[in-house]
C-alpha cells in the first residue's frame, strides 16, 4: 500500500473538503520549518544549540538559544510565500510584520516556536505549537502595520491548529476542523507520513497531569478535585488514578491524545495578576481545538477555552483539557 504523505493528505483535503490552496501551502511550509527545528533540536550539545541567552522574552522568561533559533526558522520559512498577513509568537513582544518586499496573504500564523524549553537541556521532548486564523478582511492588503487586534479572535475562528513533537520520533499532529491526523517524520524520505489516522481521546480516564508542587497555591475547586483523585478507591470517585507530569505541554497533550488523561494548569495564588501560566493564543487555543476535534474537552474552569474572547496577544488562561468526563467534572466543581 502506498504511503500517505502530508502533501498527499493536504491535496486530498483540497478535493474532499475544499481546503484552499494557500492554506495547504501554509501548512506545508510550517511542516518544513518543523523539520528544520527537529534537526536543530536533535543536534544538542554537538550543534552548540543548548543553554540560555542573556535575553528575556515579553513574559520575562529567559530565552534558550533554541527558542530563538526555532522562532527565526518559522519566521524565515513563512514570511516570503504570500500566504500570510502577519505572524505572532511567544518569543516576540509584538506582531511580526511581513516585510514590504514580499506579497501578503489572507492568514495569520501564531506559534510557540519551542514549547517546554525548560526540558531542552535535559533531553526531554519539546515541541512547536501553532494556530492559523483568517486575517479580518478590512486589515488584509492594508499598507502600514498590522495591528495586534487582527489576531484577537476566539479559538473557534481557528482554521487549522497543530503541533510538532520532537521526541523519540518527530511527529506532526494536525487538525483542519474535521478530526485529528498524526504524521510521523520519515527521516529517510524527508516527509511526514500519515501514521495515526483516527485519533480519539477516551471519554474516561484514570490518569491526570498537574504540577503538584503548586498545590498550596491552588483555588478550592482544584484542591477538591485533586484531593478526590489522590483519595483513590476509598474516595468519592471510587477508583485509583495515576499521575504523569512531563512539564512539556506538547508531550503531556500527546500522551492524552494517545491514551487519554486530564491535563491541568490552573490559576493559582502565586501572582494574582497571572491567571494561569499557559498562553491563550498559541498554547491553549490550538491544543483545545486538537483535543475537541479528537472528542475531548477543554475549559478554563468556567467556560470552553475556544469561546474566550482574547484581549491581548500574550494573555494567560487556566487550562483543563483531555478526557471529557474528567474535564466536565472539574469544570462543574468550579461552578458549584
Ligand atoms: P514555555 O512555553 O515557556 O516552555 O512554558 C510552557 C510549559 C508547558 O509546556 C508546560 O505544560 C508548563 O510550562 C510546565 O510548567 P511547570 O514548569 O510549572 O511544570
Ligand atoms: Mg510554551
Amino acid at each position: 500500500m502506498s504511503r500517505v504523505t502530508l502533501s498527499r493528505y493536504l491535496i486530498e483535503q483540497t478535493r474532499s473538503h475544499n481546503t484552499p490552496a494557500d492554506l495547504r501551502f501554509l501548512i506545508e511550509v510550517v511542516a518544513r520549518a518543523c523539520k528544520a527545528i527537529s534537526h536543530q533540536v536533535s543536534k544538542g550539545a554537538l550543534g552548540g544549540v543548548l543553554g540560555s541567552l542573556d535575553s528575556e522574552n515579553v513574559q520575562g522568561e529567559v530565552q534558550k538559544k533554541l527558542d530563538v533559533i526555532s522562532n527565526e526558522i518559522l519566521l524565515e520559512a513563512n514570511e516570503w510565500g504570500g500566504h500570510l498577513a502577519g505572524m505572532a509568537s511567544e518569543e516576540m513582544d509584538n506582531a511580526y510584520q511581513i516585510p514590504g518586499k514580499y506579497p501578503k496573504g489572507a492568514y495569520l500564523l501564531v506559534f510557540d516556536p519551542l514549547d517546554g524549553s525548560s526540558n531542552i537541556d535535559v533531553n526531554v521532548s519539546v515541541g512547536t505549537i501553532f494556530s492559523v486564523l483568517r486575517c479580518p478582511d478590512e486589515q488584509q492588503g492594508e499598507t502600514g502595520d498590522l495591528g495586534e487586534d487582527a489576531f484577537l479572535q476566539p479559538g473557534t475562528e481557528q482554521v487549522c491548529a497543530g503541533y510538532a513533537i520532537y521526541g523519540p520520533q518527530t511527529m506532526l499532529m494536525l487538525t483542519l476542523g474535521n478530526g485529528v491526523k498524526g504524521f510521523t517524520l520519515d527521516r529517510e524520505l524527508g516527509s511526514f507520513v500519515l501514521t495515526h489516522d483516527t485519533i480519539k481521546v477516551p471519554e474516561s480516564t484514570k490518569e491526570f497531569a498537574i504540577n503538584m508542587s503548586n498545590q498550596r497555591h491552588w483555588e478550592a475547586p482544584v484542591q477538591r478535585y485533586v484531593g478526590e483523585l489522590l483519595a483513590g478507591e476509598s474516595g468519592p470517585l471510587g477508583r485509583n488514578y495515576n499521575m504523569r507530569w512531563i512539564a512539556s505541554m506538547v508531550a503531556d497533550v500527546h500522551r492524552i491524545l494517545t491514551r487519554g488523561g486530564v491535563f491541568m494548569y490552573p490559576r493559582d495564588g502565586r501572582d494574582p495578576a497571572m491567571p494561569g501560566k499557559l498562553r491563550l493564543m498559541y498554547e491553549a487555543n490550538p491544543m483545545a481545538m486538537i483535543i475537541e476535534q479528537a472528542g475531548g474537552a477543554a475549559t478554563d474552569g468556567s467556560q470552553r477555552i475556544l469561546d474566550i474572547q482574547p484581549t491581548s496577544l500574550h494573555q494567560r488562561v487556566p487550562v483543563f483539557l483531555g478526557s471529557k468526563e474528567e474535564v466536565l467534572r472539574i469544570t462543574a466543581y468550579h461552578r458549584s
